[in-house]
């Protein structure tokens, strides 16, 4: 799908109830100063901005220790998941600016919903520090960008924010790279869903190439959808300082490009999640214009006009 000129649609998700610290609602508009619409344009594609979305809280819940801001969540997550399902459903690729990671729930129940509409199964390539599957019994911080994925895979724990038929995504059909920040709880259930964990340690031991390579292969031979999620803090906190959640040890600008490349060529890519950027935190835009740069090669960048080598 990315591989010809694409219909791109950007959806702003000023979204920051999720995450620990406040700064995250911010995200949309630094992406956009840093020219993220320009740039896809310039690339050939048709992009439309929706501008953000607005956002309320859901009034029957209640936000608990173990489920923070849940209103709010949950709340963020049925407007999302709506628009997602709406942009996908009209032949355009959703590229959500964020927002903190929570909005995940939002954006891949609605590619899932509309995965299952086309009678494809959808995967999930998760780049991140964290692997995000903690569910509210399971959580030590009780903040909700610690949950998007094992929300969307359906596991017990969340109260019903969508509705009880939903699409949910197979644990075995997400792909976690980079992932070197995990809880005591979230890793037996990452062992008893058989998530598909690619830590830093994979990376170093195996290079990336080889790692995406196997992940593109599993998507293609299903054809499948695949849906990106990019968290800042999946590169090193010197290439991407603006997160609230820095760890040490990140991926590299390179290897993060080489991903973006190789996820160009392979046609697969449905939609995107830019998340966690903190302007607040950030160091002159730094890391704005990472992202934009990143988005960029996976939507066709390249340094001269031939592809990636075949393996
Ligand atoms: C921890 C928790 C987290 C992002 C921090 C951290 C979760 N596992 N996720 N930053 N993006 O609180 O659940
Ligand atoms: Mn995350
Ligand atoms: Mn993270
Ligand atoms: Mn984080």
């Amino acid at each position: 799908m990315t591989q010809s000129p694409a219909s791109i649609t950007l959806i702003g998700v000023p979204f920051e109830g999720g995450a620990g610290r406040g700064g995250c609602a911010m995200g949309p508009a630094a992406l956009r100063l840093s020219g993220i619409a320009e740039t896809l344009a310039d690339l050939g594609h048709t992009v439309v901005d929706q501008g953000d979305l607005v956002l309320d809280a859901a009034s029957e819940f209640e936000s608990t220790a173990a489920a923070k801001e849940l209103p709010r969540v949950a709340g963020m997550t049925r407007v999302l998941s709506e628009a997602t399902y709406a942009a996908a459903a009209k032949g355009t690729l959703p590229v959500m600016l964020g927002g903190d990671h929570s909005l995940s729930m939002g954006s891949v129940s609605g590619m899932a919903r509309y995965a299952a509409s086309v009678k494809r199964p959808l995967f999930v390539l998760w780049l991140d520090a964290h692997a995000d599957f903690n569910t509210p019994t399971s959580s030590p911080s009780g903040n909700m960008h610690g949950m998007p994925v094992a929300f969307f895979c359906g596991l017990d724990g969340f109260p019903q924010i969508l509705p009880a038929e939903r699409d949910l995504v197979m644990p075995k059909n997400v792909f976690q790279i980079g992932i070197r920040s995990v809880d005591t709880n979230e890793r037996d259930l990452i062992g008893k869903h058989g998530v598909q964990v690619f830590d830093m340690r994979a990376i170093d031991e195996n290079g990336i190439a080889a790692i995406v390579r196997q992940v593109l292969r599993a998507v293609v031979e299903s054809d499948g959808l695949l849906h990106v999620s990019l968290d800042v803090d999946f590169l090193d906190p010197e290439v991407a300082p603006g997160v609230g959640t820095t760890v040490p040890g990140g991926a590299t600008f390179r290897e993060a490009h080489l991903i973006m490349e190789m996820l160009h060529d392979s046609g697969v890519v449905a939609s995107l999640d830019i998340v966690e950027l903190n302007p607040f935190l950030d160091d002159r835009g730094k890391s704005a214009r990472v992202m934009t740069e990143l988005t960029a090669s996976l939507f066709g960048r390249r340094i001269l006009d031939r592809q990636t080598q075949p393996a």
